[in-house]
């Protein structure tokens, strides 16, 4: 294995002696990034199989998100909410337009968009389906994972997420995911919301069973409960679809995006709803700062249009079956199960494996970035333009490592 360079050595001895240990990232010191490549302060040039954790779908750098986002930047990058901008209107006609939402509630960090969604729904509770007051309860699913915030670590069942932060937000219940049975017998007249990612993203890219997301559909309108899908990860053409909850059909009463929504310029995220629950948001009553600016506005348009326009999602689709095709023609006896959708892929090993960081430093040896998730599993997830040639590319990387021992 070559030597992590003194260049490296040196910004991570600063990070280290300066910075807050709450991660252990690969040591590899990134500068500047294209399309689904990105190099480090060595000059090696690496694939990017990550993509931010699926914020950069539409690749690094797109030149028309750039473009707007420079434009935006000269013009007006700020307005605050006392005052409108003339970028909100047309993100709310073009986000509203393109995933057949009614209302929209602009927002910053994904954690963000997770919080303002229970607000709503808890509000809504009390003033529609008349829950009595503070005893509005909300159901999630185990090994969830939707942000960082208090609220948020309160009904994580991480124990890495969670311990010594409390005391905890209340009003939590949580139940198996994938089992549409235990949310029904969950249930009770207070339930305002049942919340869930259509894909289980940290716990390991978890798909459930078919038909699990119409069973929830039905299961939450038959017992007036607002279902909330958190697309922060599988939104945005992940998954082969603009919305992962299209796999099934389904539309949520609440459906939240972020990440890609900037195609990773900045930190942008949205509360997509029906007019009934975010309708009980009046003035004063929940904002930000930097929500609906009008330079993150402008930069969720051009990315939103790129997208679209120039057949992502249809990749994502394309590519992930040939990417999913590759990874499962990979000999290996201590792999567990491959598994994805779209361009959100999995590699899982057998616990007794040596765990799955080895390989991603042996992946970054030969180019590729990638990063375990748990113990046990890859992610792979790279930018939604990545070609047959740059997955060829890419499998046989993956390939030549992990059939190396
Ligand atoms: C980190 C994970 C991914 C998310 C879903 C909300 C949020 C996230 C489904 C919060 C954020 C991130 C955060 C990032 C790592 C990453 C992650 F491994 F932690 F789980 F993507 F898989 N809902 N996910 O996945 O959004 O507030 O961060 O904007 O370093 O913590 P945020």
């Amino acid at each position: 294995m070559a030597k992590t360079s003194a260049t490296t050595q040196h910004f991570r001895d600063i990070e280290h002696d300066l910075g807050a240990h709450n991660y252990k990232p690969l040591d590899v010191v990134l500068t500047k990034g294209e399309g689904v490549w990105v190099w480090d302060v060595d000059g090696n040039r690496y694939m990017d199989c990550l993509s931010a954790y699926s914020a950069i779908n539409q690749g690094h750098c797109h030149p028309k998100i750039l473009e707007a986002m420079v434009a935006q930047a000269a013009r007006l990058p700020l307005s605050s909410r006392a005052f409108r901008n003339d970028q909100l209107a047309p993100f709310y006609e073009e986000i509203c337009a393109l995933t057949n939402t009614h209302k929209v509630l602009p927002m910053n960090s994904g954690a963000e968009a997770v919080e303002s969604a229970i607000k709503a729904v808890r509000k809504w509770g009390y003033e529609s389906k008349g829950v009595p007051t503070d005893q509005a309860e909300i159901i999630v699913c185990e090994n969830n994972f939707h942000g960082r915030t208090m609220t948020i670590v309160s009904f994580s069942t991480d124990p890495a997420a969670r311990d010594n932060f409390g005391p905890y937000t209340p009003g939590f219940k949580v139940v198996p995911f994938g089992d549409a049975a235990a949310l029904e017998a969950a249930i009770t007249p207070n339930t305002v919301a049942f919340l869930a990612e259509p894909i289980q993203g940290e716990a390991g890219v978890i798909i459930p069973v078919d038909g699990y997301l119409r069973q929830v559909r039905e299961i939450c309108s038959r017992h007036n409960v607002m279902l909330i899908l958190d697309e922060i990860q599988t939104g945005l053409g992940r998954t082969g679809k603009l919305l992962a909850e299209e796999h099934e059909d389904v539309e949520a009463d609440l459906t939240l995006v972020g990440k890609a929504l900037s195609g990773g310029f900045y930190p942008i995220s949205a509360v997509l709803s029906n007019s009934e629950v975010l309708g009980v948001l009046q003035p004063g009553e929940h904002g930000s700062t930097f929500g609906g600016n009008p330079l993150a506005c402008a930069v969720a348009r051009a990315a939103l249009k790129v997208l679209v326009e120039e057949g992502m999602i249809e990749n994502a689709e394309k590519m992930g079956d040939y990417f999913l095709k590759g990874l499962k023609n990979i000999r290996n006896n201590t792999i567990r199960e491959v598994r994805g959708r779209g361009l959100m892929l999995a590699v899982e090993f057998q616990p007794d494996a040596g765990g799955a960081r080895r390989h991603c430093e042996a992946l970054r040896q030969e180019g590729l970035l990638a990063k375990e998730t748990h113990v046990n599993t890859i992610r792979f997830a790279p930018p939604l333009i990545v070609t047959q040639d740059q997955t060829d590319w890419a499998l046989e990387r993956i390939e030549k490592v992990l059939t190396r021992n």
